[in-house]
């Protein structure tokens, strides 16, 4: 990352009013969570793409529901990092700033974000596979499992698994955050999954400066503007609140 890339994207975000954020699991890799790809991408020896299905859960909730109470575990044990606690900060700094997340971990929340567009759902809401009702739950570990609604079914976790759609509202609210930006950063994501690795792309077409922030190149990066290669920490402390 040289020293005049990061100074590009600083007079750029002196002169920005209106700033999109897409973060993913690289995020929250400095708080000690797990990627779900790469060298260090693996929970519990399980790939996402094994275990974050809906065929999954109908075939073994009890495996699926181990899984996430692990994982539940795993990240209340955790904290921010500066990385949350800037875009916590730019959610002030900026008269339009959006945030959009791939990620179900809450940290974003608990660093202070409101408002955060959550593309895949979120690890601390449960929903009943019968009745749809829902129930925002941080017992860790959870008393029972597989947990059961009031109504006797199944709960599942509230969170989008492969092959499910996005929440129609949310994915277009971000769609439109995509496009009506002057910056876009893509922080922390490998840029594979779809649809979140199209908005970039969204945002570049609709005019937008795209910068990505990532320890390696991804599927994305020859789109973007900017690429700042490091951890997102220390790429947004070089940034600045
Ligand atoms: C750092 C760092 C540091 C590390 N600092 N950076 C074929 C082609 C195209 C699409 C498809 C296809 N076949 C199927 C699809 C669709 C599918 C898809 O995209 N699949 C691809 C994998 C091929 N998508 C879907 O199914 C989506 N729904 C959909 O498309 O609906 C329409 C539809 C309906 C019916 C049928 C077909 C289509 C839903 C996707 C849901 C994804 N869900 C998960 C699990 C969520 C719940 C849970 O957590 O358990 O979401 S999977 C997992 O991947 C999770 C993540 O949010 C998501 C994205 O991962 P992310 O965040 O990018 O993490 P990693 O690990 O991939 O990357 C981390 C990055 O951080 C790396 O680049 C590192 O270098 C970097 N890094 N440390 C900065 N310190
Ligand atoms: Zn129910």
């Amino acid at each position: 990352m040289s020293n005049q890339a990061v100074g590009n994207v600083k007079a750029r975000l002196m002169m920005a009013t209106k700033v999109t954020v897409l973060t993913g699991a690289g995020v929250s890799a400095e708080s000690g969570i797990p990627t779900f790809r790469g060298t260090e991408g693996m929970w519990q020896n399980f790939r996402a793409e094994t275990l974050a299905t809906p065929e999954a859960f109908a075939e073994e909730p009890l495996r699926v529901w181990q899984w996430y109470d692990w994982r539940r575990g795993l990240i209340a044990a955790k904290s921010p990092n500066a990385a949350h606690i800037i875009l916590a900060a730019w959610a002030k700094r900026f008269p339009q700033f959006r945030l959009i997340t791939q990620n179900v971990d809450g940290l974003h929340d608990r660093a202070g974000n409101h408002e955060i567009l959550k593309l895949h759902g979120d690890i601390w809401w449960l929903r009943c596979t019968v009745c749809g009702e829902e129930t925002w739950d941080n017992r860790s570990p959870l008393p029972s499992l597989p947990p059961r609604c009031a109504c006797g079914h199944l709960l599942r976790p509230g969170v989008v698994w492969f092959g499910e759609g996005l929440p129609t509202a949310i994915w277009e609210r971000a769609a439109k955050a995509a496009q009506d930006c002057q910056l876009f950063f893509s922080i922390g994501t490998s840029g594979l999954v779809q649809p979140a690795a199209s908005l970039p792309i969204m945002a570049k077409t609709s005019g937008a400066y795209t910068v990505e922030i990532n320890v390696e190149r991804t599927a994305i990066s020859y789109e973007m503007d900017e690429v700042l290669l490091g951890p997102a920490a220390q790429v947004l402390t070089e940034l600045g609140a």
